[in-house]
C-alpha cells in the first residue's frame, strides 16, 4: 500500500513530468508592423508589413525551441500575430487570435509573444489575425528536428 507521502510525491512528480517541457534553445525575434510601399505588377501600393518585408520574415527554429517575438505595432490599426498550427503549451495567451486568447495590440503599443515548438516539425506559417491584415502580414515558420536527430 502506498503511503500518503509517497502518493503525494508521485502525484506531484507526474505533474512536473507533464509540464516539464524544457525548451532546447531560446530564439528572439523583433517584428515591427508598419505600412510600407511595395511594387507588384507595375503597381505601387502601401500595405501593412512586418519589418518592411512582403512576405514577412521567416522564423527558423528546431523542435523544442522557445521562440520569443516582440511585436511592435507601428501601424494605425489593431494587430495580433497568430502562430498557425503551433499548439502553444504554456503560452496560450500568445496565440494571437484577437478577442479570443488576447486583446489586439493597439497602434503604438507592443506585446511579447512566446511559443514553445513542443512537437511541431516542418513548415508552418504565422499571420496577422485582425480584419484583412493577414493578406500582407504573414510569413513562414520552418521547424527542423532537434539537432541530435539530424
Ligand atoms: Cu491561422
Amino acid at each position: 500500500m502506498i503511503s500518503a507521502m509517497k502518493f503525494i510525491l508521485l502525484f506531484f512528480s507526474g505533474i512536473v513530468l507533464h509540464l516539464g517541457i524544457t525548451p532546447v534553445q531560446a530564439l528572439l525575434h523583433r517584428f515591427e508592423v508598419r505600412s510600407s510601399s511595395h511594387t507588384w505588377l507595375c503597381t505601387t501600393k502601401s500595405m501593412l508589413t512586418v519589418n518592411g518585408r512582403f512576405p514577412g520574415p521567416t522564423i527558423y527554429a528546431r523542435r523544442g525551441d522557445l521562440v520569443t517575438v516582440d511585436i511592435i505595432n507601428l501601424s494605425d490599426q489593431n494587430i495580433t500575430i497568430h502562430w498557425h498550427g503551433v499548439k502553444m503549451p504554456r503560452y496560450p495567451w500568445s496565440d494571437g487570435t484577437n478577442y479570443v486568447t488576447q486583446c489586439p495590440i493597439q497602434p503604438g503599443k507592443n506585446f511579447t509573444q512566446r511559443m514553445i515548438l513542443s512537437d511541431e516539425e516542418g513548415t508552418l506559417w504565422w499571420h496577422a489575425h485582425s480584419d484583412w491584415s493577414r493578406n500582407s502580414v504573414h510569413g513562414a515558420i520552418v521547424i527542423l528536428p532537434p539537432a541530435r536527430e539530424t
